[in-house]
């Protein structure tokens, strides 16, 4: 649950991301534009990621991943300096999945899988042809970043209802175990996005809210409400209830996403709460009071934020390339405190820090933050 995060993103309703987001899934790619006749295949394994083509003309490009592996895996086509084209989430093991991602710009890219969905990925070049010469225009660079963001939510809001539905379907099943295995894995696809989700009213109190946050007469629900269920209480005799609502929650969340439109000054405000969002919720081990799987929201803030920063990277490295680099570097020194803390798939309890490993986390963040709270000039000037 955000308590800053509400006034983080100012967000106007509008038809022109709706119809960004669609397009990303529309029409099949025609011989008309020169994009090749079907789909560039992408066969994952655990240890492999071949591309049947590692070149493609300016325009839509279509990949189809087949994960043959054993772990749930992701596909990345990446910009410079990471910036994100297109992605798909949560391809799980014998399932194949499309990525349809219009890419305007010759130039050179990468491919990556992700199995097991976490580093940097199995990555191999892949080069764009033709296509518009690298726009100097700024409101088109800020136009794309806006656009680039977009993408990323839709591919969060969609894998969160995916995630959900299964979250939910477990818990009606009183299946315990398996609720409390999935339940951080489930929520952060929120977490990267939260400063999105808190802009539409009531719906994150509902989905997010913290027990120790609650108002007077409001109602207990949404994930923190079946956390407590599942570690302490035990569940309810609503607790199928409280899942169903939040099924309907998350999938009101991803319609209501899906009509907004973002400005690039939006990414970069968004960007810098969910680094507000650690600070004062998960190195303090609140957010997650009962399962304390608190760094699982960490590591997905600071990757909604770096998606957010990935997306202006171009505005941000014509206009204060020094700022890229201090960008870079500090969100390096915070992932690398973070990737100590693995184990496996997830990650050490909160309860399981020492003093000194908080006190660390803090002071990296806080680092992090300086040059972050900078990017909202850059981008305005
Ligand atoms: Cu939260």
């Amino acid at each position: 649950m955000a308590k800053t995060a509400r006034t983080g993103l100012v967000l106007s309703a509008g038809a022109t991301l709706a119809a960004l987001v669609s397009a990303c899934g529309g029409a099949p790619p025609s011989a008309a534009n020169g994009t090749p006749a079907g789909p560039i295949t992408v066969t994952a394994s655990d240890s492999a990621c071949q591309v049947s083509a590692t070149s493609a003309p300016a325009g839509n490009l279509t990949f189809q991943i087949a994960n043959h592996g054993t772990k749930v895996t992701e596909f990345y086509l990446y910009g410079a300096g990471d910036r994100i084209m297109g992605e798909v989430e949560n391809i799980a093991p014998g399932l194949t999945r499309r990525l349809i991602v219009e890419v305007a710009d010759g130039g050179t890219y990468q491919t990556a899988c992700k199995p097991g969905m976490a580093g940097a990925g199995i990555r191999g070049p892949f080069t764009v042809t033709g296509g518009a010469a690298k726009g100097t225009d700024a409101n088109a660079q800020l136009a794309e970043a806006a656009r680039g963001y977009a993408r990323y939510v839709a591919s969060q809001t969609g894998a969160f209802a995916d995630e959900t539905r299964k979250f939910a379907a477990v818990i009606k099943a009183k299946d315990v175990a398996a609720a409390k295995s999935q339940y951080a894995r489930t929520r952060i696809y929120y977490e990267r996005i939260e400063p999105v989700a808190a802009k539409f009213g009531d719906l994150d109190p509902a989905i997010d809210v913290r027990e120790a946050d609650l108002q007077p007469g409001q109602r207990f629900t949404g994930f923190h409400r079946l956390e407590k269920d599942l570690w302490v209480t035990g569940l309810q005799p609503d607790s199928a209830a409280i899942a169903d609502r939040l099924v309907a929650d998350v999938t009101a969340l991803g319609q209501k996403a899906s009509a907004l439109q973002l400005s690039a000054l939006d990414l970069a405000n968004g960007a810098k709460s969910l680094l507000d969002e650690v600070a004062t919720g998960k190195i303090t081990g609140e957010e997650e009071a009962f399962s304390h799987t608190d760094l699982s929201d960490f590591q997905a803030n600071v990757d909604g934020s770096q998606g957010a920063i990935q997306a202006l990277r171009p505005v941000l490295a014509q206009r204060n390339p020094a700022l890229v680099s201090t960008l870079d570097a500090r969100f390096a020194a915070v992932q690398t405190l973070l990737d100590a803390q693995r184990t496996g798939d997830t990650f050490k309890l909160y309860t399981d820090l020492t003093q000194d490993q908080i006190k660390k986390f803090a002071a990296s963040v806080d680092a992090l933050s300086e040059p972050l709270s900078k990017v909202a000039e850059v981008v305005a000037h």
